[in-house]
C-alpha cells in the first residue's frame, strides 16, 4: 500500500495534539486526515499547518470526513464508548487512548460490538508495553533466570495534577497503566485490589485523595504493589520493580545522563509523560499505522481495555472504603483467546 493511511484525530487536549503532531512529522505511512474537538478553536490549533486537514466540532463528522480510514481517539474517557462504536460501526480500524472506557459496563458493550464483527479492528492506547525498558523487563521475566515472579514494585508520580482530577481519577486514569503493564508482564489476571490512602500530601489540592497505595492479588499467586502520587512536585517518575525466586529486575531509574559537576552528581527528571514516554508513543503509533496498511491489528486489544476498566472499578469501590474488592470479569469472546478470564 502506497496511499498513506488518512487518521481522524478525536480530541485536540494534551495528549490529542501531541499524537497530532506525531502523525505529521514523527510516523511515516500516515497523515492527519481530520481533527475534532468540541473546541474548535483547539482543533484548529492543533491542526495548523497541515496540508488537506478537516476541522470538525463532532467526531461522527470527522470519522465521515474525506480520505479518513482509521480514527485515533484522544478524547476524555467518557466520550469514548460512543466513539469507538460509531468506529466500528463504520469498520474503521482504531487507536483508542486510555482508559479505553472508563465503566466496565460500557467497556463490555465495545468487546461485544467488536466480536460480533468477528475481526479486530481496534487498539488500545496502553503504551508502555511498547517502551523499552518494559519490553527489555517482560524478557528478563519471560526469559525466566529470575524463575516465578513473585511480586510487583510500582511507583507512578506525577509532578502535579490536572484542576479536573479526581481521587478515583489516580485508579482509573494513572494506575489503570499498571493494572495493564502487571497483567502483561505477569500474564496472569487482578482476581482482587485493595486501594490504601495515607494522610493527603499537603502539595495536593484540597479533598484530592493523593497519594494512594494500591496492591492488587493475581490469578498466579504474585502481588502487586503501586505507590501512586500524582503532585509529588518533583516530576514524572515511573518505576518498575520485578521480585522472582532467584533475584530482581528493576526499571525505570536511567531517564538522563547523571552529570557529575562542581561536587555533585545529578540527572534530569522529565516534567510530564508526552516526554518520558515520547519513544514508546512513536513507536506505538508507528506500529498501528504500519499493522493498519497491512489490514492487521498487533497491539493491546479491547478485551485489555475492559479488563483494566473492571479492575479499576473494583479499586474505586476500595477506594470508597470497600476494603479488598475481588474482580470479576465477563466470560472472554473466542476472538480474544476464549475461555473466561
Ligand atoms: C495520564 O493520562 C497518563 O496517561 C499518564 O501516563 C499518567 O501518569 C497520568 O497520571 C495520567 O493522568
Amino acid at each position: 500500500m502506497t496511499e498513506l493511511l488518512g487518521v481522524a484525530v478525536l480530541g485536540a487536549g494534551h495528549m490529542g495534539a501531541d499524537h497530532i503532531r506525531r502523525l505529521d512529522r514523527v510516523v511515516s505511512g500516515a497523515r492527519v486526515a481530520a481533527v475534532t474537538d468540541p473546541d474548535t478553536g483547539r482543533a484548529k490549533e492543533a491542526a495548523a499547518g497541515i496540508e488537506g486537514v478537516g476541522v470538525y466540532a463532532e467526531a461522527e463528522a470527522a470519522l465521515d470526513a474525506p480520505g479518513v480510514g482509521a480514527v485515533l481517539i484522544a478524547s476524555p474517557g467518557p466520550a469514548h464508548e460512543a466513539a469507538l462504536l460509531a468506529a466500528l460501526r463504520r469498520g474503521l480500524p482504531v487507536l483508542c487512548e486510555k482508559p479505553m472506557v472508563p465503566d466496565p459496563a460500557g467497556a463490555l458493550r465495545v468487546v461485544e460490538a467488536e466480536a460480533r464483527l468477528g475481526r479486530r479492528l481496534a487498539q488500545v492506547g496502553f503504551m508502555r508495553r511498547y517502551d523499552a525498558g518494559y519490553r527489555r523487563l517482560k524478557e528478563v521475566l519471560d526469559g525466566g533466570r529470575l524463575g516465578r515472579t513473585l511480586m510487583l514494585h510500582c511507583v507512578h508520580r506525577n509532578a502535579a495534577s490536572p484542576s479536573f482530577f479526581t481521587s478515583e481519577m489516580l485508579v482509573e486514569d494513572s494506575v489503570a497503566h499498571e493494572i495493564d503493564a502487571a497483567r502483561w508482564l505477569l500474564g496472569q489476571e487482578l482476581t482482587s485490589v485493595t486501594v490504601l490512602r495515607p494522610s493527603p500530601s499537603g502539595g495536593a489540592p484540597e479533598r484530592l485523595a493523593d497519594p494512594q497505595f494500591v496492591v492488587f492479588e493475581t490469578s498466579g499467586g504474585a502481588l502487586v504493589d503501586v505507590e501512586v502520587f500524582v503532585n509529588c512536585r518533583s516530576g514524572y517518575q515511573v518505576r518498575c520493580e520485578a521480585v522472582g525466586e532467584h533475584g530482581s529486575a528493576r526499571i525505570g531509574d536511567d531517564q538522563g545522563p547523571l552529570v557529575t559537576s562542581a561536587g555533585s552528581a545529578s540527572t534530569g527528571v522529565p516534567q510530564d509523560y508526552v516526554v518520558r514516554f515520547a519513544d514508546a508513543y512513536d513507536r506505538e503509533v508507528q506500529a498501528w499505522v504500519d499493522a493498519t496498511r497491512q489490514g492487521r491489528v498487533t497491539g493491546p486489544s479491547v478485551w485489555d481495555g475492559y479488563a483494566a476498566s473492571a479492575v479499576a472499578e473494583a479499586g474505586v469501590r476500595s477506594l470508597r472504603g470497600a476494603g479488598r474488592v475481588g474482580v470479576e470479569l465477563a466470560g472472554r469472546p473466542d476472538l480474544y483467546g476464549g475461555a473466561t478470564g
